[in-house]
């Protein structure tokens, strides 16, 4: 059960533990570039299909201060029906396997599918962002302790298929928190250090407008939760909502929605606009910190 207030951000730990890579999160809020080689992702689909591109765009994002890039095969936008394992495969294996060896920063790989989970890091990937939350079970959490590597577990109401067709809650950030502290402690017993652990409320899945207005009103009872907390509110349809804008012109909402959770709290922001972010970022740590 969750308390609000019980524990202060503070108390999360200090560090994200991903295998090569310990991050450090006392000092300001991690941004995490967004990388979809898919050709139907909901913002940057088509655009890294050619693995050149990509790498070109994960250097790029490393520079502009990206802490991790994240490499997804398979959308999960509203209405995503799951690819199969072997396209998946084709698609982030030779950018996850060349990034491994190039890149000075951790390699995310964004599936739930343990197959491909497996085979990124066996190619090098870092951690597993898991927008399931273990829900096919244990064996994903197994792979990554097996690995060292960190791992992301990510709340979805339903499935990306159905999930916005009429996500309903009763306390949407009391139920959120509960699931995710649920799947934290079933990874901690495959064996996966607290360190390595990070939750996600998953904005956008399963979760109306008012659901995910509600849950960053509130992310500091979530941040209570003592686990480094990422968001991922980039681009994303309630900041069409708000402001009316489409998808590619989004970055004053994001940006917005980003240093509001930063504020309370988020150790982690899953962005597409990595030099923005992480520039909000920095001078939300130095106020922070009351020195530049
Ligand atoms: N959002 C998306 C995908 N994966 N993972 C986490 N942990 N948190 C998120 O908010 C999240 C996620 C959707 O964004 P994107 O990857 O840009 O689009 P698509 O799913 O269409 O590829």
């Amino acid at each position: 059960m969750l308390t609000p207030g019980a524990l202060p951000p503070a108390a999360a730990a200090a560090v994200f533990r991903c295998r090569r890579f310990t991050l450090p999160l006392a000092r300001e809020a991690l941004v995490v570039g967004v990388l979809n080689v898919t050709p139907d992702s909901f913002s940057d689909g088509g655009r890294y299909l050619d693995p050149g591109a990509a790498c070109d765009r994960a250097h790029a994002m490393a520079q502009e201060g990206a802490a991790i890039v994240e490499v997804g095969g398979e959308s999960s936008r509203p209405g995503a029906r799951p690819v199969p394992e072997a396209e998946e495969l084709r698609r982030v294996l030779p950018v996850i396997r060349r990034l491994a060896r190039e890149l000075p920063i951790p390699i995310a790989v964004d599936t739930w599918k343990l197959r491909v989970a497996e085979a990124a890091l066996d190619a090098g990937a870092d951690l597993v962002n898991d927008i399931t939350a273990l829900r096919h079970g244990p064996a994903l959490a197994e792979a990554a302790a097996r690995a060292g590597a960190g791992l992301v577990l990510m709340h979805m109401q339903g499935t990306p298929e159905t999930m916005q067709r009429d996500p309903a809650y009763g306390d949407v950030v009391r139920e959120v928190g509960e699931a995710l502290e649920s799947a934290a402690a079933r990874a901690e017993a495959a064996g996966v250090a607290p360190e390595a652990i990070a939750v996600d409320p998953g904005i956008g899945f399963g979760k109306t407008a008012g659901h995910t207005l509600e849950l960053l009103r509130r992310l500091e009872v979530l941040c209570a939760l003592g686990r480094p907390v990422m968001v991922g509110v980039s681009r994303k349809a309630f900041l069409g909502t708000i402001l009316g804008d489409p998808v590619e012109d989004r970055l004053e909402g994001t940006l917005a929605a980003g240093a509001a959770a930063i504020l309370k709290g988020a150790a982690l922001l899953r962005t597409h606009d990595v030099r923005p972010m992480v520039r909000v970022a920095r001078v939300l740590a130095a106020i922070a910190r009351g020195a530049p």
